[in-house]
């Protein structure tokens, strides 16, 4: 095996987008958002709320500022964005141990004792990030909304999960149209290994292939479900942050089919209501190892090994 010396080498800059090789190399995404972040669309429930407006420039130019190896800076919450997240907070908490799955609520009790999880208190990234780093790895990068699927999945090669550091509107607590901080750290405590492999399976990906990965994504990190001691509990972000779908998605409304990638990752979904199909694992286990399986059979004319050492990632050449 050869390691190619440059990605811009003959041989692959026909095939093989730019991709992230190290760590710092992620702080150029910090000005590539795709949506939000200081901009609202009009149907935003923020969007008339100059206020909210403001606060949101200010919160977000953290994360277009911030860069690879610096603390986050610590935010004071105002009291109204503290009693938004504390509605949130009861209510899920609520939901939790009749909903989540086991994965999740062997977490949150961690991150109450280590981070700050509190009803009254809106845990800071800075925090959350170090307790990850020492526990799994993983760091959290401030980010101003939402990235591309390709930008945000290659985050993940790194064990980097880009977060959202901004609150939703106070008019509307149990809904947000877009990624906040109480689904962030609500919703993503479970942070899995998985979720890295996905974001390796990314790098330098073809569109199609992106597609894919980030479909797999979505139905599980964000949307997944699975089966414990004969009964179905949700393990994805996007409901475990969710008073309303979470409830909603264990119920017979919504179709379930068994968690199959090559399946799931053509299915098309919507991203503005709540969902009408889920897709169900064995167990978290079994979701983790075929997403796994699943990502060894995108092919690449080369393959990327993470060293944890360097925070970077070793292309080996395939041939
Ligand atoms: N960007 N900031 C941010 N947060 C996400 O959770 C996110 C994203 N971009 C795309 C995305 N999630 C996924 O839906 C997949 O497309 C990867
Ligand atoms: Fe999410």
């Amino acid at each position: 095996v050869q390691i190619i010396s440059s990605i811009d080498s003959e041989a692959t800059e026909k095939y093989v987008p730019w991709f992230p090789r190290k760590k710092a190399d992620l702080d150029t995404f910090a000005e590539k958002v795709l949506e939000m972040g200081e901009e609202l669309t009009s149907d935003h429930p923020g969007a008339k709320d100059p206020v909210y407006r403001a606060r949101r420039a200010e919160i977000t130019r953290i994360a277009k500022t911030h860069r690879h190896g610096q603390p986050i800076p610590r935010i004071e919450y105002t009291k109204e964005e503290v009693e938004t997240w504390a509605t949130v907070f009861r209510n899920l908490a609520k939901l939790f141990p009749t909903h989540a799955c086991r994965e999740h609520q062997y977490v949150f009790p961690l991150l109450v004792e280590n981070c700050r999880y509190r009803e009254d208190n809106i845990p800071q990234l800075e925090d959350i990030s170090r307790f990850l780093k020492d526990c799994t790895g993983f760091t959290l990068r401030p980010v101003m909304g939402l990235l591309t699927s390709r930008d945000f999945l290659n985050g993940l090669a790194f064990r980097v999960f880009h977060s959202t550091q901004y609150i939703r509107h106070h008019s509307k607590p149990l809904y947000t149209p877009e990624p906040d901080i109480c689904h962030e750290l609500l919703g993503h405590a479970n942070f899995a290994d998985f979720s890295q492999e996905i974001g390796l399976a990314s790098l330098g990906a073809s569109d199609s292939d992106i597609e894919k990965l980030a479909t797999i994504y979505w139905f599980t990190v964000e949307f997944g479900l699975c089966r414990q001691d004969g009964e179905i509990r949700a393990y994805g972000a996007g409901l475990l942050s969710s008073f309303g779908e979470l409830e909603y998605a264990l119920t017979d409304k919504p179709e379930k089919k068994p968690f199959e990638p090559s399946k799931t990752a053509v299915q098309k979904y919507i991203v503005t209501e709540y969902q009408p199909l889920y897709f169900v694992a064995e167990s978290f286990k079994d979701a983790q190892q075929k997403v796994r399986d699943y990502a060894k059979t995108l092919t690449r004319p080369f393959s990327v090994r993470y060293n944890p050492y360097t925070e970077s990632v070793e292309v080996l050449d395939d041939k």
